[in-house]
């Protein structure tokens, strides 16, 4: 069986002749390339061949900030120091070219935008057949995974809440042609093992996003096979979610692949749609015949 911790094959880990190129284009002499697993508030966690390690920016990458987008985010590439004394910190240098992004626009800043996930093959746009179900919403998000480059896959999970999922799935697919659809109860597996099939090999990377309590966390559980993430039941009310998951952890697959599990996001809309789609959810959701 493969070691899953094992990436002494960058290639496992999505390093391919995009990223090999930009590597060999700087002086690299004393840097390694490692991928961001996660970041939390400044300090990241990176995976290289050699393993796992924490890191922090460079002081010059400190002080170009990051409003370029230029700072390192869950899914990166960079270049980093790594000490041989392993308690000390790796120290990234440098972020290479992203081949895809999935963005939104920052909360409160105005023109700035957040880098969700970096070099991800497939955006799994997760959405609750409850009272999170809104076909505008999912149109908007599978907008935003074509424009940064990246190819959408929408998964309606919680099937068993719902009596309409055909319906529901079809009308997804008439509102984002040319998207798969993948129905899916994370709490039974029902659709878990066609999702493993969607993220893919050794190599491939992919994104479950979407909104708090759509079942992101819950998903990647099933498909570890394990509960290794927090999860948290949705307000009974309007099937809210309450913000569980906080930070952005890429993981490796029993398949090989990698996925992202992500926050849920609270405000995707810009600011003077967000109000209309409340509306238009309501009437979704009142339309939907799902409970
Ligand atoms: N009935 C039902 N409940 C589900 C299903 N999938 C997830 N849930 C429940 O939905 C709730 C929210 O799931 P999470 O996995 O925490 O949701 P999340 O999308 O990760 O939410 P954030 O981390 O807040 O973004 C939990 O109580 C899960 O047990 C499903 O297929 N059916
Ligand atoms: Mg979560």
């Amino acid at each position: 069986m493969t070691n899953l911790n094992d990436f002494s094959d960058l290639s496992d880990l999505g390093f391919d002749p995009f990223f090999q190129r930009q590597w060999n284009e700087f002086d690299n002499e004393g840097l390694t390339p490692a991928r961001v697993f996660a970041e939390h508030r400044g300090a990241y966690e990176l995976v290289s061949a050699a393993g796992s390690r924490l890191a922090r920016l460079s002081g010059r990458l400190r002080a170009q900030g990051d409003d370029t987008g230029a700072l390192p985010a869950a899914g990166d590439w960079v270049a980093a120091r790594i000490p041989e004394d392993v308690r000390a910190p790796a120290i990234i240098e440098r972020t290479l070219t992203r081949r895809s992004t999935f963005t939104r626009a920052a909360a409160g800043r105005e023109a700035a935008t957040q880098v969700i996930a970096a070099n991800v093959d497939r955006v799994f746009v997760v959405c609750g057949l409850d009272g999170d179900y809104s076909v505008r919403r999912i149109e908007r998000m599978v907008a935003r995974v074509w424009a940064g480059g990246a190819q959408p896959m929408v998964v309606l999970n919680k099937s068993d809440l719902c009596d309409a999922t055909e319906a529901r799935a079809e009308e997804i697919m008439l509102a984002c042609p040319g998207v798969e659809v993948l129905v899916t109860c994370a709490l039974s597996g029902d659709g878990v093992p066609a999702l493993a099939e969607a993220a893919g090999r050794p190599g491939r990377t992919g994104a479950l996003v979407g909104s708090s309590g759509a079942g992101k966390s819950t998903l990647l559980n099933a498909l570890l096979g394990e509960a290794r993430f927090e999860t948290a039941p949705v307000r009974p009310h309007d099937q809210q979610g309450r913000h569980t998951t906080t930070h952005r952890q890429l993981v490796r697959l029993p398949t090989g692949g990698l996925m992202l599990d992500t926050p849920g996001m609270r405000e995707f809309a810009l600011a003077d749609e967000a109000g209309l789609d409340q509306v238009f959810s309501d009437i979704e959701a009142l339309s939907a015949g799902c409970r």
